[in-house]
Order: C-alpha cells, then sequence, then structure tokens
C-alpha cells in the first residue's frame, strides 16, 4: 500500500483529533474502527502498533509502514509531514505545541476523568466529580481569556484547534458549562463550521451525540464505557463475541 495512512480509532474526541487533521490535511487514508467495548485494541497485532493498547493509532504506508500512537503526537506527525497546520519557525511551532500540550495535559485527562466520575463510575464520589468538572472548568477559563485577545489558540488555525477543540465540544457529556465564556463559544462555533470538521466528526460517527445530554442510548453507551473501565481489558467472553 501506497500514499496511504490508516487510522485505527473509535468515536471518541482522542479519535476525532486524527480524522479531523486527516481531512483538514486532505490525506488519503483507511480508516479501521476498533470496538472498545470488545477489547479490540488490547489485541496483539494492535498492541505491535501502540503498545498502550488506546485509540488513535496511525500507519503511514507512505514511510515504510511507520506506526505512531498518541493523539498529539500524531497531529505533529501529520503537520510536520505536510508543512501545515504548524509553522516550522522554533517560536511558532512552539506556541503551537504548548496549546497542544495544554489540551494532552490538561484538557483531556481532565474531562475524561470527569466522564468516569460523573457519567461511569458506579459509585458517585461528589469530591471526585466536583475536583475533574472543576479543574475542567478553569481549564477552560483559561482558554476562554487566552481567546478575548487571539482569534486562534496559536498565530494561525493550528492542530493545537483541532486537539482542544475536540473535547470542548464534548463539555456537556462531562457535565462542565461553557456559560460566561464567549471567546471560547465564538472559537467553538468558528471550527465546528469548517467542512473538514464536519467530516472529521464523522469518521466514525459517535454511537450517542456526545455534545448533547439527555439522548436516547446515553445509558447503553455509559454501560459500555463503564464495563470497559472496571475490566480494564476484557474477559475472554468478550474477546470472542
Ligand atoms: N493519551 C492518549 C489517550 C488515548 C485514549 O485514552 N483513548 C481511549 C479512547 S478516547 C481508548 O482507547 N480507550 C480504550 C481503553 O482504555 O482500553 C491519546 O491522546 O492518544
Amino acid at each position: 500500500m501506497v500514499g496511504m495512512i490508516t487510522l485505527y480509532t473509535a468515536p471518541t474526541p482522542n479519535g476525532h483529533k486524527a480524522s479531523i487533521a486527516l481531512e483538514e490535511l486532505g490525506l488519503p487514508y483507511e480508516m479501521r474502527v476498533l470496538d472498545l467495548s470488545k477489547g479490540e485494541q488490547k489485541q496483539p497485532q494492535f498492541l505491535a502498533i501502540n503498545p498502550n493498547g488506546r485509540i488513535p493509532a496511525i500507519v503511514d504506508h507512505d514511510a515504510e509502514d511507520f506506526a505512531v500512537f498518541e493523539s498529539g503526537a500524531i497531529l505533529i506527525y501529520l503537520a510536520e509531514k505536510t508543512g501545515r497546520l504548524m509553522p516550522p519557525d522554533p517560536k511558532g511551532r512552539s506556541r503551537v505545541i504548548q496549546w497542544l500540550m495544554f489540551q494532552m495535559g490538561g484538557v483531556g485527562p481532565m474531562m475524561g476523568q470527569a466522564n468516569v466520575f460523573y457519567r461511569y463510575f458506579p459509585t458517585k464520589i461528589p469530591a471526585a466529580i466536583d475536583r475533574y468538572q472543576g479543574e475542567s472548568r478553569r481549564l477552560f477559563e483559561v482558554l476562554d481569556s487566552h481567546l478575548a485577545h487571539h482569534e486562534w489558540l496559536a498565530d494561525n488555525y493550528s492542530i493545537a484547534d483541532i486537539a482542544n477543540w475536540a473535547w470542548v465540544r464534548t463539555h456537556r457529556w462531562s457535565g462542565v458549562s461553557v456559560d460566561g465564556l464567549p471567546h471560547l463559544k465564538r472559537w467553538r462555533d468558528a471550527i465546528r463550521a469548517r467542512p473538514a470538521v464536519q467530516r472529521g466528526i464523522q469518521r466514525p460517527p459517535s454511537a450517542i451525540d456526545l455534545t448533547r445530554d439527555g439522548e436516547s442510548g446515553t445509558e447503553q453507551f455509559a454501560e459500555q464505557a463503564r464495563s470497559m473501565l472496571m475490566t480494564g481489558t476484557p474477559t475472554p467472553q468478550e474477546t470472542r463475541s
């Protein structure tokens, strides 16, 4: 296979970061959707690509089947491969990477844990829910303050915007409000209007709309995430089915 990327993914914010970037860059790719509730991400074939057993990961068949895991690393790889969505000069590149790391080390983990304790964990621990929702909201306020004086997170629309947006758009699922954050909303709406972003969030489409609350299927979705969380790895029966 030449000139083609394989994207291993699932309909989650981290997966959509990669598909949005691929769509923005117009790179040809094929998609392999892993069923996380069946533990396909923990199968040996996939662990050979990503030892961490999580999506997303890519294999670049145009570069001797070079494999990349960690969504932030994938975004940097794709930007550098194409020379787009991140400038090459050290300061401009650093500004993009700073906001990308802000998402990778902050927004993603905090919202991810907010989801765990607010939606999936069988025991409700109010202090844990408050901690992760509160920290997510604090990070949203940092974004809002910065966006009050900047159109995009770095100099131009970049992989930093893609990474943060893919999580911010799901704020309702995490139970984190964006009320009173007008600059964040302006930025969110501007990115949502981009055709490549619209295509990216359909690759693959979410089983439920994570940007809304109270949808049908919500409980089934939460139940699947809950069982994945509790077991860590799938039981042999789940693997076979
Ligand atoms: N830091 C990783 C996080 C990846 C991650 O947590 N992926 C989730 C879906 S968003 C996953 O594969 N979960 C399955 C599991 O935990 O087994 C990245 O940004 O790529």
